[in-house]
């Protein structure tokens, strides 16, 4: 046995790799991620903070990632030296030595000081950030395949239940806990801008504090894989004066009004026939005047399809994951200057400004747009629900009416 593993030290068989190559392809690797650093555009950059929160969280990682790049390239560089000086070229091994207390001891100490100190502010923040005493607003969030939602229990300004998906309306300036739930598998909640993450785990309750600067749109997406559309749950936090905020509560909680005549009108008989199993629309009526209630438990894996009844006061659907406004108009939303953002938003999606190829491509397919399962044939699996939303089949005809009445839908 000795003998062999000696021999084996003796006559290695490792390749030759050339170092010139080694140190091109490490410098191309480290010019790529500082591109990548130096993007101007980037909605998800951890980088910039627009929220105490995020500040805070900011503040903690710069130094942390300060000494961690420090020391990194300390281990780099004596690992390139030992690689290119001591490599072998046949020459005998060195004589072999052990115990140098001193050293040892120093090698031990300063990393343990270094941890400790990112400890203490490592903790500090952390249980900074998971304070909930000071929070001014509370917002349920329910995360499911492949959407997020959102409900405003009855409180300080809410003067009853707003139920929303996709985007997150907040005001600036307050500090809002949001109470973290899973209706299937476990999700993760992150808008980058605004607070790091937090799991939405299934029979539990996860708070999150977060808080906006400045009105405007930030960006987000579920961080914990949760199945075939993980990509597509996206999610976008949007904050709103608080005198814009008012007003968005209260166009949530206008009276519905059913459109009187012509498409729209269709549109509203298909929608009850279609689609009503599944989504709610707060006030609408059947033909003796009873109202129409969902019932998504009994048609959908997850228990719930997003509530429509404002759907055209949200600018994105499926999940965030597709534009409701069209190119121009979406531009003009998310250029808008902080004091011409507000008025922007509430001012919902008009027919000009609708994205109508994709939302007929998903009335039309929804699953073609957002896959919901590995093996479509599988759907016996779950009893006969879907997961996501099915494809209906619709005709090019009921598509033109629906679209027509979810125009009405703000
Ligand atoms: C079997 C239940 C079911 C039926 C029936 C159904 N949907 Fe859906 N729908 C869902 C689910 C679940 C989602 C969420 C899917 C996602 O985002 O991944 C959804 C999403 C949507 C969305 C995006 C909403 C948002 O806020 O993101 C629209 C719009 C929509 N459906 C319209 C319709 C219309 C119109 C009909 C009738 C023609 C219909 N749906 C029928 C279950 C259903
Ligand atoms: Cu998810």
């Amino acid at each position: 046995m000795m003998s062999k593993a000696v021999e084996e030290i003796k006559e290695p068989t490792v390749k030759k790799r050339n170092p010139r190559r080694v140190v091109a392809g490490l410098a191309g690797l480290s010019g790529a991620l500082f591109l990548a650093s130096c993007a101007k555009n980037a909605p998800q950059d951890t980088w910039q903070p627009k929220g105490e929160n995020a500040q805070k969280i900011d503040d903690l990682q710069r130094p942390v990632f300060a000494i961690a790049g420090v020391v990194g390239l300390i281990v780099l560089v004596a690992v390139a030296v030992v690689i290119f000086r001591f490599k072998d070229r046949g020459q005998p091994i060195p004589h072999q030595t052990h115990g140098k207390p001193v050293f040892e001891i120093t090698m031990t100490v300063i990393p343990a000081l270094i941890l400790a100190g990112v400890g203490v502010f490592t903790a500090r923040t952390v249980f900074d950030l998971a304070k909930t005493d000071d929070t001014e607003m509370i917002i349920n969030v329910t995360g499911q395949q492949w959407w997020w939602e959102y409900d405003y229990p009855v409180q300080d300004g809410i003067s009853a239940p707003i139920i929303s998906s996709g985007q997150l309306v907040i005001p600036v300036g307050t500090k809002v806990l949001l109470r973290e739930t899973s209706r299937d598998v476990i999700h993760s909640y992150w808008i980058p801008a605004l607070n790091g993450k937090r799991d939405a785990v299934p029979g539990r309750v996860h708070t999150l504090r977060l808080e906006a600067d400045e009105p405007g749109i930030y960006a987000g997406q579920c961080t914990e894989f949760c199945g075939l559309s993980h990509a597509n749950m996206r999610m976008e936090a949007v904050a709103l004066s608080k005198e814009d905020f008012a007003k968005w509560v209260d166009a949530q909680l206008a009276a519905y009004q059913s459109p009187t005549e012509g498409l729209a009108k269709e549109g509203e008989a298909v929608f009850i026939a279609q689609c009503s199993r599944c989504h709610q629309v707060n006030g609408l009526e059947n033909a003796n005047g009873d109202p129409i209630i969902s019932a998504p438990e009994e048609n959908v894996l997850a228990g719930a399809a997003p509530n429509l009844t404002k759907f055209m006061s949200r600018n994105t659907f499926a999940g965030a994951t597709w534009d409701l406004l069209n190119k121009t108009c979406r531009d003009n939303v998310w250029n808008a200057t902080s004091e011409e953002f507000g008025a922007k938003y509430l001012a919902g999606v008009s027919a000009e400004c609708l994205n109508v190829a994709d939302l007929r491509d998903w009335l039309r397919n929804a699953p073609a747009k957002k896959p919901m399962y590995a093996d479509p044939t599988k759907l016996a699996d779950t009893g006969g629900l879907t997961r996501g939303m099915p494809n209906l089949n619709l005709t090019e005809d009921d598509i033109d009416k629906l679209m027509a009445y979810l125009l009405t839908l703000k």
